[in-house]
């Protein structure tokens, strides 16, 4: 018999959410209860893709903004075969951020339309649970200042969180509002049970196509 399938997990919010923290944490207990399960993070910074986005991000470089939206899109793409191989091995991924990212941080520039920015990742792997750690602008600001990298700044990020609500109301993705403001234990114990249960169901589930 072939092996079940793992799930496609994301993490998405806000900066300073906290879903680097929970992806890991998470990623943790799967594999302490003996699940096969691995990190992501998009960008990955590692690739040669990945490395003209970081140096964008750091302010290294300028980069148009239609031309940098569809690096971040191609660094997806990448990585599709690996991630495809890895759940077909029965491997949960749990990824720190996707196209949501994408879609909601282009999208908050000027000029730009939400459907626009959602066309290049059209077709990605579908995401079996995608859990939006919300987390409001005066709580995040408690929890210190933003870093020197580009959109790290609380007029932008206010519209970040308004591109996601947007992306947020489509019903054929299986959204769920984590409240980021709760201590780092109890948040982890809400993702982990998402998390299970997206996984007993993805397992007996095709994985499915992204806003197709
Ligand atoms: P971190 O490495 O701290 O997560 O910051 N971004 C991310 C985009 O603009 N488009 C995307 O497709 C993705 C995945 C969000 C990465 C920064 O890059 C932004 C913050
Ligand atoms: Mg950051």
């Amino acid at each position: 018999m072939a092996c079940k399938r793992g799930a496609l997990i994301v993490l998405e919010g806000v900066d300073k959410a906290g879903k680097t923290t929970q992806c890991k944490k998470l990623v943790q207990t799967l594999q302490q209860s003996g699940r096969a399960a691995e990190m992501m993070r998009f960008p990955d910074r590692t690739t040669t893709i990945g490395q003209l986005i970081s140096a964008y991000l750091e302010k290294k470089s300028d980069l148009e903004d239609h031309t940098v939206h569809l690096l971040f899109s191609a660094n997806r793409w990448e990585l599709v075969p690996l991630m495809k191989k890895k759940l077909e091995q029965g491997t949960t991924l749990v990824v720190d951020r996707y196209a949501f990212s994408g879609a909601a941080f282009t999208s908050a520039k000027p000029g730009f339309c939400l459907d626009w920015c959602m066309q290049p990742d059209v077709g990605l792997p579908k995401p079996d649970l995608v859990m939006f750690l919300q987390l409001n602008p005066a709580e995040a600001a408690l929890r210190g200042q933003f870093g020197e990298e580009r959109y790290e700044n609380r007029t932008f990020q206010r519209t970040v969180q308004q591109r996601f609500e947007e992306l947020m109301k489509d019903s054929s993705v299986n959204w769920q509002v984590i409240d980021a403001s709760q201590s780092v234990e109890e948040v982890h114990r809400n993702i982990t049970n998402h998390s299970l249960n997206a996984i007993n169901v993805a397992q007996n589930q095709p994985l499915g196509e992204l806003w197709k």
